[in-house]
């Protein structure tokens, strides 16, 4: 499995063009948040290191995975933001009950980005084991935070760069 060989958090960061005038919201669940915690710790990182301002980074907390769009959807809806990332961790279990919390997820962002024109970005970890899941938060798989916030980074600019072009696609903002 590809994932298995390599960090996939690496990235260039001067693909990634100056967001001090950027403003995010991250949502951050408290299941599991021995991980969510170090998601939060490196996409937060991240989006500093890019210029991005601490008093434009809007936090809140949810109680688990499965109120990630709801409480990204209050969160747009009370501040200004450009877009919100998502950090979660559900562990596959006995029943089939992270299936359904982890497509509710996936249905509910896409249906987010989709209706708003805004991204919302899925920084969800679906691993199978908690030893999985410290692999891709700070572990040698990377961290899933650092790679949403350059998502989120990257999709902003995408759609700034559309705007502001004669062959932008007309999002509303
Ligand atoms: C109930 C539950 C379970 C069993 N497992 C997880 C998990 O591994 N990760 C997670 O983020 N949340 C879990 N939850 C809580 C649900 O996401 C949700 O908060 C409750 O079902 C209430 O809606």
């Amino acid at each position: 499995m590809a994932s298995s060989l390599k960090n996939l958090s690496k990235y260039n960061p001067e693909d990634i063009p100056d967001s001090s005038e950027i403003n995010i919201g991250i949502v951050v669940s408290d299941w599991n948040e021995e991980i969510t915690h170090a998601l939060y710790e490196g996409c937060f990182e991240t989006l500093t290191k890019h210029g991005v301002k601490e008093e434009n980074i809007h936090t809140v907390q949810v109680p688990g995975s499965f109120e990630l769009p709801s409480g990204a959807k209050l969160l747009a809806s009370s501040e200004k933001v450009d877009a919100v990332i998502c950090l979660g961790c559900v562990i596959k279990g006995e029943t089939p009950h992270n299936e359904y919390i982890n497509q509710a997820v996936a249905t509910g962002l896409t249906t987010l980005s989709v209706m708003s024109g805004k991204p919302f970005i899925f920084g969800l970890l679906t691993p199978n084991t908690m030893e999985q899941a410290k692999d891709r938060a700070g572990g040698k798989h990377g961290n899933k935070g650092v790679e949403a916030a350059v998502t989120a980074l990257r999709m902003v600019h995408l759609k700034k760069d559309l705007q502001s072009s004669p062959k932008g696609i007309g999002f509303s903002s």
